[in-house]
């Protein structure tokens, strides 16, 4: 540890591997000592004048623009200066990550790690709630955005966050906007910065960046990853998946999310000199156009864009450059499945992940029975897998049963949140991943359902527990319980059971909207649906507890007759 350079993340503010674990996944060769700094340079150094990333700039999104690797050299160093010069950022700095799908979030990622600053990624979609949430959480020092262009004046949005942490007790970052700085473009003569400074020297086992959990509780919760874990599963991903230097891997979800950054992502990408295209928005149309003109050879995409590609016109792109479609982040219907192959002509991938680790893929050469049926099966031979039942008891292959996993690259605890361990974690170490699934005896996994209060809307996490907060804050709602409801395009949508408190009128769906719009939180948090009823069921010996109240709710939604 220096003593001169501060520690971005102290040793309290996160768990870490136990050390002979560590020495295993050391010796293993899967925790190298290079660092996510390093890994950039040396990329971009080696692949030099291949073309990197191609895309919208932040400035306009309707433009389309590629940096070479040298490129990207030169707008990450620009951004660097002017983040260290002008915003006073420091090794070891966080600094929030809240860009759309330009070619700047790539520059602002390779900026920050060879700077040795922490990012910590947020979504395009978050507000003001989630945001000062994490300027709270991570302290960062600045907050990067990209202007109004994009649907939503972020510079406003992410202001107001920084007073809001303010108002808490915490400091506002210094918002950062790319639209206007404009770091893509080369500075004349003694502007332009000297070449990127060598890589900051930190150890590769301390934590790279903080990462964005779906979460389950009332405020949202981050994630540490580390160099050494997270480089690691980037470069079995890319084995997996068979990725070499002359792919080109669409990101047509939001680039922060796990799955588009490492599942093989755009850091698997850089890994092998391959190119990253980036979709400003995620409709097929627009995907399509990219897939034509930059030869797309491997996609990421969710469930509900699978169905939207399925049905969309496609006879006018040529789309016979893409060889693999990666499907995650939601259950994907098994007769969806079936249709990849046939219809868009290239071959599926399922990929089952969690920002906390684990991350279980399909094989190239599996039978297409696994490949249709199962979400995959882990990156390593050293994740370790567990299926048990509500007692912790391991259950057979081929019975559902709670997932838990550990391994080298999955976190034993989040971010400045011991309050979690306990529940998050067990007590020798496995996460409680929330998730139910069947193992087969090949080592696949079927993921059959889910005991964690979220709702998986379409690939986006909602904690159900974070939005009956914001309902409870409403002074004509007495009691608020938020569950998941099918849907035929999403999967699951957002629906909010109420009670109105005695002496108020039912608040209607505008005002109840409105209300949550006001708090901040993310649109896509706040209900599809809204219910009303008197009181909640109770059990026979007095109160339920939540986690049953919104089970019982869920099974009456979507019972007979709704
Ligand atoms: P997060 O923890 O927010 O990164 O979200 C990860 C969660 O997304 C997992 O624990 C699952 O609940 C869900 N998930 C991701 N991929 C899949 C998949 N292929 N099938 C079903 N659920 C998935
Ligand atoms: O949903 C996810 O979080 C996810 C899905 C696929 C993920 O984190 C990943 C792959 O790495």
């Amino acid at each position: 540890m220096s003593g001169v350079a501060p520690l971005g993340v102290r040793p309290e503010d996160w768990v870490r591997v136990p050390a002979a674990t560590a020495a295993r996944y050391r010796e293993a060769g899967l925790w190298l000592p290079e660092t996510l700094g390093e890994f950039v340079a040396e990329r971009c150094a080696r692949f030099a004048e291949r073309i990197a990333v191609a895309g919208a700039p932040a400035r306009d999104r309707t433009a389309h623009v590629r940096l070479t690797y040298a490129e990207l050299t030169g707008a990450s160093a620009r951004l660097a200066a002017l983040l260290a010069d002008q915003h006073g950022v420091r090794e070891g700095d966080r600094v929030v990550v809240q860009l759309p799908n330009c070619v700047e979030h790539v520059v602002a990622v390779a900026a920050l790690v060879r700077m040795g600053a922490l990012p910590v990624f947020t979504l395009p979609a978050h507000r003001e709630a989630e945001l000062s949430a994490f300027h709270l959480l991570a302290e960062p020092v600045a907050h990067l955005v990209a202007g109004s262009g994009w649907g939503v004046d972020h510079v406003a949005v992410a202001e107001r966050a920084g007073a809001w942490a303010v108002e808490r007790g915490g400091r506002a970052p210094r918002v950062v906007d790319l639209a206007v700085v404009d770091v893509l473009r080369e500075r004349d003569g003694a502007h332009e910065p000297a070449a990127f400074p060598a890589p900051v020297r930190v150890d590769a086992e301390e934590v790279a960046f903080l990462q964005l959990s779906g979460g389950t509780t009332g405020v949202p919760k981050l994630i540490p990853r580390t160099h050494g874990d997270y480089l690691y599963s980037v470069r079995g991903s890319v084995e997996i998946c068979g990725l070499d230097a002359d792919d080109a891997l669409l990101v047509a979800l939001p680039a922060a999310h796990n799955f588009p950054m490492s599942s093989p992502g755009i850091l698997g990408a850089l890994h092998v000199g391959a190119r990253v295209v980036l979709a400003p928005d995620p409709s097929p149309r627009t995907a399509f156009a990219l897939v034509e003109r930059e030869r797309v050879t491997v996609a990421s995409l969710v469930p509900p864009l699978v169905l939207g590609w399925l049905s969309a016109r496609r006879d006018r792109f040529d789309l016979t450059s893409l060889r693999l479609l990666g499907v995650g982040g939601a259950r994907l219907a098994d007769v969806t499945a079936g249709r990849v192959h046939a219809e868009l002509g290239c071959a599926l991938q399922q990929v089952f992940g969690m920002a906390e680790g684990l991350v279980c893929y399909t094989r190239l050469d599996d039978p297409a029975e696994l490949v249709e049926t199962t979400q995959g099966r882990p990156i390593s031979d050293l994740d370790e897998v567990r299926v048990v039942d509500d007692e912790d008891v391991d259950v057979r292959d081929g019975t559902p049963g709670h997932l838990l996993t550990r391994g080298p690259y999955t976190i034993r605890g989040y971010y400045r949140a011991p309050e979690q361990q306990a529940t998050a974690f067990t007590a020798d170490g496995f996460y409680r991943t929330g998730d139910v699934v069947v193992r087969l005896p090949s080592g696949h996994l079927r993921v059959t359902g889910r005991s964690k209060d979220q709702v998986n809307r379409g690939g986006e996490k909602v904690a159900a527990e974070e939005v009956e907060e914001h309902l409870l804050g409403h002074p004509a709602v007495h009691d608020a319980a938020v569950v998941a409801v099918p849907d035929p395009l999403l999967g699951e949508k957002v629906c909010a059971v109420l009670v109105v408190e005695a002496d108020h009128a039912a608040p209607g769906v505008p005002e109840l909207r409105r209300h949550l719009l006001e708090r901040g939180l993310a649109p896509y948090k706040v209900p599809d649906r809204f219910e009303t009823v008197t009181a909640f069921p109770t059990s026979g010996v007095g109160k339920t507890s939540r986690r049953d109240l919104r089970r019982t709710l869920a099974a009456a939604l979507t019972g007979p007759g709704t």
